[in-house]
Order: C-alpha cells, then structure tokens, then sequence
C-alpha cells in the first residue's frame, strides 16, 4: 500500500468528520460450552444481528499459523501483491472494495472456499506459499466447523425440529463461501497533530451471506448499528470469534434475527489485521423463510423468494452501504 505522509486530494475524501463512535462494553457474548448458549445466541441474533463466542475449540496455534502468514504477505512489496489481483474483485485488492466505486483505507485478499480444492496461491513464491495454503485450509475448515455449530444452537434456540436446517446451506458442495483478510495500516493523515478525525476502513454494510465469523488482531475498528440506527465501537477480543447474521439468515428465519450493519474505521497509528469466512449457500439454493417459522407466522413471508445466485448477482452490481434486502421485502 502507498503510504503518504499528508493528506492528499485523493485521499481525504476517505476522511470521516467525527471521532469513534461509544464503546460496547455489553457485546453479547456467548459461552458455547454452557446449556445457555443456543438461547443466548438466539436472543443476540435477534436483537444485534451480532455477538462473540468463546470456548469455540479452535486452536491458537491455527489461528497464529495463518496470521503468521498473512502477515508475511502484506508485508511483501507491492508488485508481488499484485501479482494476487483476480478479476471480480476477488484476490488481493488495495482500497477498492467491490466493483462499483467504493473505497476504504485497507488491502485484502478475498478467496473463494471450494470444497474439496485446496485454496491455491500459485502467484506465491516458496516457502510462504505452502505455508499460507496450508494455514488457509484448516482454518478454513475449522471455521466451516464452527459457523455450522453456531447455525445448530440457533435452530435448536428457534425449536427447530431439523438441526440442520441452517447449516445445510453452507455445508453443500457447490456451497457459496468466501474468506477474506483484511489488512487495515496505520493511517498517516491520522498522525498530523491536532487531526481529529477517523479514516473509513470498510464503509458500512450488511454481509449477503448467511453467517459470517470474523476474528481480528487486537487493535480496535470494527463498529456495529444498533437497532435505533446509533454506531457503538467493538472492543477487540483475541480470544473470541465475532459473529455476523447475513442478509440470506434474516430471510431463513422471516426476519426474526436481523442481518448487521457494520463497518471498520481507522483511528490511528495501529494497523488492523482481520480475517472473515462467509458462509453462504450453493448458487441455485432457494432463500426463503423455514418452514416451520413461515407456520408460526401463519403463511406470511416478509420477503419474495430469490435464489442465492440471483441475489449475489444484485448484490455485487449494488454500492456497500446499500440496503440489499429492501427489493425483496414483502409490504
Ligand atoms: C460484503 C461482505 C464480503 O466482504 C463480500 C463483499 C463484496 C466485495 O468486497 O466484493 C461486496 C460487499 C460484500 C457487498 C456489496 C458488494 C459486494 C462489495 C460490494 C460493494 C466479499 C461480499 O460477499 O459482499
């Protein structure tokens, strides 16, 4: 990433006027080794669209071998990065976010996860490509392993007679899913004296997914809306994963668990490593209410039936901050 010592034309329109938001000291937080954990994350999901897990089981040294690796590969000259642009948006990625004009103070590299084909990197030199693949695959897999857990506790919280009536999506073969590294770097406009301002890392927006499972370095950014619209800052937590409800699980549930709003800002000279898998259905699955919640709300959806690839499509023609389930709410 360029990196200048003073704002330039080009860059200040990533300046955001105000200071961060209030801090959240009461993030939900769910215990997943207690009996309480299905209906706390029941009644997080509901009221948040957001919550943290801890006793989730993954190991620290997995999560430490891919940051390891992630970080071994931001630190790499700009032209090798490069060599990681896929089309699409995909691959490695320096400000621009999605196709149509958004930008944030950040570089990514953004996978997709396909079953049964390891994650390659071929535009990696040796050693670090072996070991970022090998990193990327298990943790990975332990992310799939954790997300279908969460999705089980929220059907068994909901009464679900089938367990899986979440998870399935996402445990299919041709399931949709993605895994990004995002790489926030320090901010110098943030380090003029007197500068009180924040820089937009990643501007707000719902995830379209079903369930997204994020975790950071220890450095503060990531803030959620709440439901009267007001922002709080997340503290960070190395110790939890941060769960995110996608847009495709408030249609599955008819609305009773809220997809979030989020974004990151940048407010200073810490740099942000986060990394995110989306669990999303395969193309051709039908997202529409469950159902048994569809009975409880006698017959009635919320939401026209689309499928997920019509609805990926739309979404990645669409800007961040757009509300994307609004053209399929039922009124
Ligand atoms: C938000 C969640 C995931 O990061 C992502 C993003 C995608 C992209 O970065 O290309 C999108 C964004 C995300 C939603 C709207 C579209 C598509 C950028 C954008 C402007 C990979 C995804 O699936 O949707």
């Amino acid at each position: 990433m360029v990196v200048l010592a003073n704002p330039s034309p080009d860059e200040t329109f990533l300046l955001r006027p105000s200071k961060p938001c209030p801090s959240f000291p009461d993030t939900p937080a769910v215990d997943l080794s207690t009996p309480a954990a299905a209906r706390d994350i029941v009644s997080a999901s509901a009221e948040f669209g957001f919550f943290k897990v801890t006793n989730h089981g993954v190991s620290k040294s997995l999560i430490s071998n891919l940051e390891a690796a992630a970080v071994e590969f931001f630190a790499l000259p700009d032209v090798e990065k490069e060599k990681a642009v896929l089309a699409n948006s995909f691959g490695y990625g320096n400000r621009e976010i999605g196709r149509n004009g958004d930008v944030g103070w950040l570089e990514y590299l953004l996978l997709e996860v396909a079953e049964n084909s390891p994650m390659l990197l071929p535009f990696l030199k040796e050693p670090l490509q072996s070991s970022f693949c090998c990193a990327l695959k298990e943790y990975v897999l332990a992310m799939k392993k954790l997300a279908t857990g969460v999705l089980e506790l929220m059907a068994d919280g909901l009464g679900m007679e089938q367990r899986n009536v979440f998870g399935k999506y996402i445990n299919e073969e041709k399931s949709d899913s993605f895994f990004r590294l995002n790489h926030y770097p320090p901010c110098p406009m943030l380090q003029v004296q007197g500068f009180n301002r924040t820089v937009n890392g990643f501007g707000e927006h719902t995830d379209p997914q079903i369930i997204s499972v994020m975790r950071s370095t220890n450095s503060d950014g990531l803030e959620i809306a709440l439901r009267d619209g007001s922002w709080v800052s997340i503290p960070p937590d190395r110790d939890s994963f941060f769960v995110n409800v996608g847009d495709s699980l408030q249609v599955l549930t008819n609305g009773r668990f809220r997809s979030v709003r989020h974004r990151v800002v940048t407010t200073g000279v810490r740099s942000r490593l986060s990394m995110i898998y989306f669990g999303g259905p395969p193309p051709c699955a039908r997202i529409s209410p469950a159902d048994e919640l569809l009975a409880e709300d006698r017959g009635r959806s919320k939401y026209t039936e689309f499928t997920w690839a019509d609805y990926k499509a739309a979404a990645f023609k669409s800007r961040l901050a757009d509300n994307r389930l609004r053209h399929f709410e039922n009124h």
